[in-house]
């Protein structure tokens, strides 16, 4: 058996040993570009991609338009809501970079601490409001849920409530039938001067977007509660309003104007009824959590 002399030559060895890996580890480590400490740049370790959501959502063409506008070495990566909120709970859990696309009102900003980045080129356009969209006909055939959709009209705060706990497991039907049962003074705002029908069938399309499940399943509560049949269709973006144009769905409350769906809106301008606001105060934007050290698209124009 091989035996040292002394323990000081052998703790020699085995540093000798340890320290060898170390600059074999970080040599492999070492694979493009490294700050002045050495580690991975910023651009590497988000690696040059945006997390984006469904191609059809408006803020994933506005992050697309801000790679360009920008002049970005930045792909922009389609998921879903769903994806997008999983992949920014993995990153703040480890404590790592990430840029989404966002939007507010919603349920991240109360859960998490995150920061817009400032847009001076405008991208992504300024505040937003989501419209309720009904079909040509609705008013003269349906006009009690015509007007009830016309006068429906709530708040982020309302919106926020809703999804936080969706967003916490309830379930949505459950969540939107209590917030409407909580809420009968705004309620009874969105229904006055209706009348109450028998079972008339009515069809609302909408996204799975955290703001669009609520928003449609509270209307579709109190349409409910009104004697109608409701029945909510969960659709991609270009299909929910392409259905309001050809008349396949009666109505959506899922809008975002005037820069969100401007593109839309302007494809179907003829072909639906534009009745207005259901809620104030919207933003889309590139989101990343509070402890990452970029304030502004411009920023990553650097990395
Ligand atoms: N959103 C939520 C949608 C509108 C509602 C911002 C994700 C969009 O980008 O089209």
């Amino acid at each position: 058996m091989f035996m040292f002399k002394n323990k000081w030559k052998l703790l020699g060895v085995v540093m000798c040993i340890l320290m060898a890996f170390t600059f074999v580890g970080c040599g492999s480590d070492n694979n493009g570009d490294t700050n002045e400490n050495g580690e991975a740049s910023l651009g590497e370790q988000l690696g040059y991609k945006i997390t984006g959501i469904d191609a059809g959502a408006g803020v994933t063409q506005a992050a697309e338009r801000a790679v360009e506008d920008y002049d970005l070495d930045f792909n922009v990566q389609t998921s879903s809501g769903a994806a997008m909120t999983q992949a920014l709970t993995d990153a703040i859990a480890n404590n790592k970079p990430i840029i989404v696309t966002g939007w507010s009102p919603h349920w991240k900003f109360a859960k998490y601490d995150l920061k817009y980045l400032a847009d001076p080129k405008g991208s992504f356009g300024g505040e937003e409001h989501i419209n309720t969209i009904a079909r040509l006909g609705l008013k003269e055939e349906m006009p009690n849920a015509h007007k009830i959709l016309d006068q429906f009209n709530w708040d982020t705060t309302g919106m926020e409530d809703v999804m936080l706990k969706v967003n916490e497991g309830e379930d949505v039907e459950e969540v939107a039938r209590q917030w409407v049962d909580n809420n009968q003074d705004k309620v009874n705002e969105w229904i006055q001067d209706a009348k109450k029908v028998d079972g008339e069938p009515i069809r609302l399309a909408y996204v799975a977007w955290d703001t669009e499940i609520a928003s449609t399943n509270v209307i579709g509560t109190v349409l409910e509660d009104m004697g109608y049949d409701v029945t909510l269709t969960q659709v991609e973006a270009g299909p929910m309003w392409a259905s309001v144009a050809s008349g396949d769905s009666d109505a959506i409350v899922a809008a975002w104007l005037p820069a969100t769906h401007e593109k839309y809106l302007s494809d179907y301008q003829d072909q639906v009824e534009d009745l207005g606001p259901n809620l104030e105060g919207a933003k889309i934007g590139l989101v990343v959590p509070a402890y990452m050290e970029i304030d502004s698209i411009e920023d990553l124009a650097d990395l």
